[in-house]
């Protein structure tokens, strides 16, 4: 880490990672948007965007000042032009990647995580977590106002996410025109009262994760691609939670039959649904993995040493398969340390689930254990419903969706804590109940 001097003792990281192109580039190169309305054009973003500079002159208060003499707040990627919230030059970042085949439930998952860990971790935690970039973030908020602050009886749903759109920015590189995925980015601080809060210089991290379409991952050639390389955040992921559905798997569905009446395991019986993939989900498994080695330049047998985490989704469907009310007990529990109370994430809960739900998932897809586990070093099953509840049809327009009142989720930060716990040695204490 090295002292800016532009901003007295705020202290940079010696590279910055671009959390949308994945340039590496150290802190002094970044550039500035200009605050003065008349200085518009970029030759990278189009004419409508501001313009982008490399400082020569900064206000007492650590700011660079524009052409114009006004004092700027916006900073952008040498190489790409698009804006990085500025916690990217102060706390690294942590890369994580959502995965998974069309309809398997990726953008409620993000939607339904997000807004449970920004109300658990400062309560429970001593954890701030809050948008690095509202603006960036803009998307998230819609999904969580949608599946949590809907009218009590109005019925609602997270649309499918699209291949194009307002989810994706345009840069132009001479001739060639490439198409970047909207990152979405969280600042992760110990707070006042955290037991490690001494080391919060070295604790601090960005989580950028990032909502792809499902199609995004398919094995075809238009999936992803020079021009278009919205899956290449899989290169920088220290962790990669691949969402696997059960439901979309007809060994599954069967079974579900028994217990459940969600609407998707009758139509997956008959000609399918938009939503859903002919495409098997170890086929997309398969295709991530050949991303990732490639972006990573593995050879053929050497194992991913990030964190693999396989959220096993839509579980209010599917728990009758598995035999244990674990998922009825909270998986953080209080200890005492140093006569202060803290939280800390049950790893023996989190332990004894994923042997329960890889015994599941062996006994029903035994081929997608074994490639998950000869993928990554290191492979944890866990079990999710984002909405608690299945999905209800209207009887008037035939539109699916949820009722915020009723939406209960199950387990839903777990994943994500368990991530946190991992990659961030300190901020999230982990550890079996007896210690
Ligand atoms: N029963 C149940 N259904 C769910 C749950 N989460 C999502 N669903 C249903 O699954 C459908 C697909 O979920 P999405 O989150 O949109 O799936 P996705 O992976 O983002 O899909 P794409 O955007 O197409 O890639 C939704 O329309 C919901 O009806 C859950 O926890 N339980
Ligand atoms: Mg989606």
């Amino acid at each position: 880490m090295s002292e800016s001097p532009a901003r007295g003792k705020r202290y940079l990281l010696d590279e910055v990672i671009c959390p949308h192109c994945w340039t590496s580039f150290p802190p002094e190169d970044i550039l500035w948007i200009a605050e003065s309305p008349a200085l518009t054009g970029d030759i990278k973003l189009g004419e409508s965007e501001r313009e982008r500079f490399l400082p020569t002159e900064y206000n007492p208060r650590g700011f660079a000042v524009d052409a114009l003499g006004q004092e700027c707040r916006g900073c952008a990627c040498p190489h790409c032009h698009l804006s990085i919230p500025t916690s990217f030059l102060e706390a690294p970042t942590v890369f994580m990647s959502i995965i998974g085949a069309p309809g398997s439930g990726k953008s409620y998952y993000l939607a339904s995580s997000t807004w449970f860990l920004r109300k658990l971790l400062p309560k429970r935690f001593n954890v701030i977590f809050t948008d690095a970039d509202p603006q960036m973030n803009r998307r998230i908020q819609e999904y969580e106002a949608l599946q949590f602050l809907g009218e009590e009886d109005q019925l609602v749903e997270i649309n499918k996410t699209e291949e194009q759109g307002d989810l994706y920015n345009s840069v132009q590189f001479d001739d060639q025109v490439v198409v970047y995925p909207q990152p979405f980015v969280f600042s992760v601080t110990p707070a006042k009262d955290h037991p490690n809060r001494k080391k919060s210089a070295r604790l601090a991290k960005t989580v950028c994760l990032y909502d792809n379409a499902g199609e995004s991952y398919l094995p075809t050639h238009t999936a992803d691609s020079f021009s278009f390389p919205v899956t290449r955040h899989l290169g920088k992921s220290q962790c990669v939670f691949f969402l696997f559905d059960p439901i979309q798997d007809a060994r599954f569905r069967s079974a579900c039959r028994e217990f459940s009446n969600d609407p998707q395991l009758a139509e997956l019986n008959g000609q399918g649904d938009n939503r859903v993939s002919p495409i098997r989900q170890e086929a997309v498994f398969a295709e991530t993995v050949k991303r990732i080695r490639a972006a990573r330049r593995m050879y053929a047998h050497d194992r991913y040493d990030g964190l693999l985490v396989v959220v096993v989704t839509k579980c209010d469907v599917w728990r009758g398969l598995l035999p244990t009310n674990e998922l009825d007990k909270d998986p953080v529990s209080t200890g005492v340390y140093n006569y202060q109370e803290y939280s800390f994430l049950r790893t023996d809960s989190i332990e004894r689930v994923s042997a329960r739900v890889r015994a599941m998932l062996m006994k029903r897809t035994p081929e997608f254990v074994s490639d998950a586990e000869s993928f990554a070093k290191e492979v944890v099953y866990i079990p999710v419903s984002a909405t608690g509840v299945s999905p209800e049809t209207d009887p008037e327009t035939q539109r699916r969706g949820f009722r915020s009142k009723d939406v209960k989720p199950i387990w839903i930060v777990a994943p994500m804590l368990y991530a946190l716990s991992r990659l961030t040695q300190g901020l999230v204490p982990a550890h079996a109940k007896e210690k």
